[in-house]
């Protein structure tokens, strides 16, 4: 393509992940609520600059920059291109924004993509002012729109990957076909957001700070239905070793990232490929702490201990549930002896393990509730979070709750894994459970795990430092407040 250097304005192109706080995102754990680098937008940001745009990031969560503020500041910088992220939780805001500055800048063309409006893009576009949304991967179509409009000649229809409103109604073009060579990307253009020692990671998460999280691999094969794997799709595309490391070593020599995490999916699905990871972080002399998130059907006690010796301090398992039945409504593809057996092997390679489970599912009853918590408690887990099940609107299962009248209400703030358990409230329940006994097992569950004498113990006999304890603090302050 032609470089933008031979145009006298390159056009200027802002990408946003709107405001969204602490509360709103993380529920009851507020005080250790998750913040991370957008590294959709940042992949999207570096191909515009590799062509030879003017990219911007703004995100409002490290700053807590806030709605009018961003108005504002969007509205007086004038960019010629205006794209939000977003997932379930922030869509109703970003098309909130969307309207107010469709009045303030009527020229700008605004677009969105992300997870939801990937899963439901009619919708979405229908109730807010974006003039087109991008579906699943948005690197090579968010390039094409920007060549467009540079060259005035932006037509909708004739760019695969986006829907459009045409005549009252939204229209779809065909589907972009998958990034198949994801070592031709470019990196997350990582100086574009705020600096990496701004970001907030949840603290049982990491060692040290400044934390940089990596994407290794796209594509989840497996079926988990409380999943929403539209961006993506089951087809995974894998990168090479080499050119993970050369992020890392970017990361850690660029940006000051003192420890990096691994959020693939999943991380261990080629045990051969992470063997290789490992001896390249080591053949580069790379001895940073890191850690991932991976399937307990997915590790053997060899490559655990591989990971270990290269750095890896922390394994995180979808365990999902205690319960066999459960497991497999889930379609989950683990079972519960699977579970158990990854996590003492993980714990025996010396590493700390952390673990997710979902509770809520349709058929989950309070008995269930307590066998996945009594499961839980049974394994040497570091650390763990009981999400409730979500159904994502446009996902299988939501359609399915939604035929059998089984939504409560459709205000997708609410929408959230991790609930407020006072004053959130509810989009699903299993039959059986009311509103409050399921937000008390769920306050219950997180109780009954962490306020072991036992699980205290080992955990302060673990503790390396002063930094170690005021995150334990954060945590504990979490679990007590629920
Ligand atoms: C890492 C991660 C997090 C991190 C970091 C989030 C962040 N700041 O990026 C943390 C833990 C903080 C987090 C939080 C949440 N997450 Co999360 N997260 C992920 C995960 C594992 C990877 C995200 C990622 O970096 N992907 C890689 C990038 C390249 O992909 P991407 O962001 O989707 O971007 C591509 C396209 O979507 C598109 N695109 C995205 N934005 C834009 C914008 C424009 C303008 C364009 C053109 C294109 C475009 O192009 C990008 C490049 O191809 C995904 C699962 C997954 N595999 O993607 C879940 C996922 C995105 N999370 C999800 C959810 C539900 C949440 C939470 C609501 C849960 C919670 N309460 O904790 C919050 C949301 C609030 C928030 N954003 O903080 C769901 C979203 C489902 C949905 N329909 O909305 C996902 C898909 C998990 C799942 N499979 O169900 N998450």
């Amino acid at each position: 393509m032609t470089p933008e250097s031979a145009n006298p304005r390159p056009l200027r192109i802002a990408l946003v992940n709107p405001p969204l706080s602490a509360k709103e995102q993380a529920g009851s754990f507020a005080n250790v609520a998750n913040v991370m680098p957008p590294l959709g937008i940042g992949y999207i940001a570096a191909v515009l600059l590799r062509a030879g745009f003017d990219a911007t990031i703004i995100d409002c969560r490290p700053r807590g920059i806030a709605v009018p503020d961003l108005i504002a500041s969007l509205a007086a910088d004038r960019p010629d291109i205006i794209g939000f992220t977003a997932t379930v939780l922030e869509v109703a805001r970003a098309n909130e924004i969307s309207r107010a500055l469709k009045e303030r800048l009527p020229e700008t063309l605004l677009v969105l993509g992300g997870p939801h409006v990937t899963t439901l893009p009619e919708e979405t576009l229908a109730r807010g002012a974006f003039d087109l949304a991008v579906i699943g991967e948005g690197e090579q179509t968010m390039l094409e729109i920007a060549v467009a409009v540079r060259e005035r000649r932006l037509d909708p229809t004739s760019i695969p990957g986006v829907a459009y409103r045409r005549d009252g109604h939204i229209v779809l073009t065909p589907p972009r076909p998958y990034i198949q060579d994801l070592d031709a990307m470019p990196f997350p253009a990582r100086h574009l957001y705020p600096p990496l020692a701004e970001y907030r990671p949840i603290p049982a998460s990491y060692r040290r700070l400044p934390l940089g999280h990596v994407m290794t691999s796209r594509g989840c094969p497996f079926q988990c239905i409380f999943c929403d794997r539209k961006v993506f799709g089951n087809h995974v595309r894998m990168r090479s070793p080499a050119n993970v490391v050369d992020e890392i070593q970017e990361l850690v020599e660029v940006h000051g990232a003192r420890e990096v995490k691994f959020f693939d999916d999943t991380f261990t699905l080629d045990n051969d490929r992470i063997a290789e990871l490992c001896a390249e972080l080591g053949r580069r002399g790379l001895r940073i702490p890191w850690s991932c998130l991976t399937r307990a059907n997915l590790v053997t006690a060899p490559l655990l201990m591989t990971m270990k010796q290269a750095g890896c301090w922390q394994v995180a398992f979808g365990l999902e549930s205690g319960d066999p039945e459960m497991l497999k409504r889930m379609k989950k593809g683990i079972t519960v002896e699977q579970g158990r057996a990854a996590v003492l092997a993980a714990h025996a390679a010396g590493l700390n393990v952390r673990a997710y489970f979902v509770l809520g599912m349709p058929g989950e009853t309070l008995a269930s509730i307590r066998r996945t918590v009594e499961f839980a408690k049974s394994l040497p887990i570091d650390a763990l979070t009981f999400y409730v099940l979500t159904l994502y609107p446009g996902n299988e299962l939501y359609a399915q709750a939604k035929r059998e009248g089984r939504i409560l209400h459709e205000d997708y703030t609410q929408f959230n894994p991790i609930p407020d358990v006072r004053e959130g409230r509810l989009a699903y329940l299993p039959e059986g459970i009311t509103e409050p006994e399921f937000k008390h097992a769920i306050a219950r569950a997180h109780r009954d795990f962490y306020l072991r004498p036992g699980y205290i113990a080992r955990q302060l006999l673990a503790v390396r430092g002063p930094g170690d304890l005021v995150r334990y603090w954060r945590g504990f302050l979490a679990i007590i407040g629920m």
